[in-house]
């Protein structure tokens, strides 16, 4: 029997046939349900992508995505239904807030065309993603991780951020990954958590400091202005009243400018723990370091909170711009994102850009810097070098 990656729940078996025999012809190992118990059977195999119709005559879709939310369902979701628009993008609302990963939507009748996007978007998210295995699977211990501090196993991957105003490359994001010994490459998910419970996160923060400034001055080389470096810091370390002398004597160990240098703090931990941090967020702005507000839109910041942080950007949440063509709603907010973040003198970037239609909304919306996979992965330093290289001789001979 083959192990399905992708499962399709529907009762209308012309729907079905026609997602699973889509998706076997790009390869990709398909089964479809017509009624919840052999669903949930499938269910066991751990697909990795479900197509999940919202009204069937026995079991409703959003009855199935309860349960989903319940068994902490990893796979990612993809509504289909003839149902309005507005009680999709609802149903779509509530799978996100039970911790679903909602990847998208098909309304009936669909273009096939949209369903190979969806199907491929799944195949690419799967390529890149390959040495990482669930979370369930890897069993990282603390001596695991106390050891990867001490042998510095850790590696920065840096994702190239494009101001849309002149095309160049003015920021990095440097993304920590663990080179682990058993497992290879593991991303942050599998191991930031455990580290902040363990209360060692401040010390990967000093390993990110290091290898991120001694890092940027190859890529000055590559580019004519000294690109920004960002970083991602937890709202917990900002609370620490040394925090702004850590990281200013380790940016001036390496000769980085403080202006460039940017502090990316998401907004619920932000706004969470305010009181707290605003003083040293107030004392790295004195120093000209920049501060970012992450995941912008998932939080629940009020007006009133966020003109107080002294933050120089605003960066919209990757969940508005991948799922914005599928949502008027969405769009709305973008448009209002980057309108809100330019009254509030705070240059907009977007995350997880992925296709041009969503650059070329981003553009005529007035967004300032967009970094993605339509430009590039998070690279290590080498190949970044690389793809710098290339990138200006393409475009500024
Ligand atoms: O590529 P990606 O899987 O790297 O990153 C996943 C998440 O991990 C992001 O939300 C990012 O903010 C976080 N992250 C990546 N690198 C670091 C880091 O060095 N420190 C902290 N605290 N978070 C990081
Ligand atoms: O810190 P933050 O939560 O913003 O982390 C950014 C995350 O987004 C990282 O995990 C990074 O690898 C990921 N990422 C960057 N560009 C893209 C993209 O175009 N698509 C998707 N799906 N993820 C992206
Ligand atoms: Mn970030």
């Amino acid at each position: 029997m083959i192990k399905p990656k992708v499962l399709v729940i529907d009762d209308d078996a012309d729907f079905a046939e026609l997602i699973t025999a889509t998706a076997m012809a790009m390869d990709i190992p398909c089964i479809s349900s017509s009624n919840a118990n052999h669903f949930f059977e499938q269910l066991q195999a751990e697909p990795t992508m479900i197509f999940l119709d919202l009204l069937m005559p026995e079991v409703d879709g959003v009855e199935l995505l309860r349960h989903l939310g319940e068994q902490r369902c990893h796979a990612r979701i993809v509504l289909v239904s003839g149902v309005g628009m507005d009680i999709i993008v609802a149903a779509e609302a509530m799978a996100e807030s039970i911790g679903l990963l909602v990847a998208g939507h098909l309304q009936k009748p669909f273009q096939i065309a949209d369903l190979e996007t969806i199907l491929r978007s799944h195949l690419e998210q799967h390529e890149r993603r390959m040495p990482t295995k669930t979370r369930e699977e890897l069993l990282i211990d603390d001596a695991d991780l106390r050891g990867a501090i001490e042998r510095d196993e850790f590696v920065v991957h840096y994702q190239p951020q494009i101001d849309l105003a002149t095309d160049r490359v003015v920021g990095l994001e440097a993304l920590m990954r663990w080179m682990h010994p058993r497992y290879g490459l593991t991303y942050p998910d599998h191991f930031i958590p455990r580290l902040e419970s363990l209360g060692w996160i401040d010390e990967l923060g000093i390993i990110l400091m290091n290898h991120g400034f001694s890092d940027l001055g190859h890529f000055a080389d590559a580019e004519e202005i000294l690109p920004s470096l960002s970083l991602n810091i937890p709202a917990t370390s900002i609370c620490d009243v040394t925090f702004p002398d850590t990281i200013l004597l380790s940016a001036d160990k390496f000769g980085v400018p403080s202006a460039n240098i940017t502090i990316e703090i998401t907004e619920s931990g932000l706004i969470e723990e305010l009181s707290k941090t605003l003083y040293v967020l107030t004392k790295l702005r004195l120093r000209n370091i920049q501060l970012s507000i992450d995941d912008f839109g998932t939080g629940y910041s009020t007006m009133k909170q966020l003109h107080l942080v002294p933050a120089t950007e605003l960066k919209i949440d990757k969940g508005f711009i991948q799922t914005m063509h599928l949502n008027k709603g969405k769009q709305v907010m973008v448009r209002k994102i980057i309108e809100l973040g330019h009254e509030l003198q705070m240059r907009v970037v977007a995350e997880g850009v992925e296709t041009p239609e969503q650059l070329n909304f981003l553009r005529s919306s007035g967004c300032d810097i967009v970094q993605g996979y339509l430009f590039c992965r998070p690279l290590p330093r080498i190949e970044l070098l690389k793809w710098l290289i290339r990138y200006r001789s393409q475009h500024h001979r």
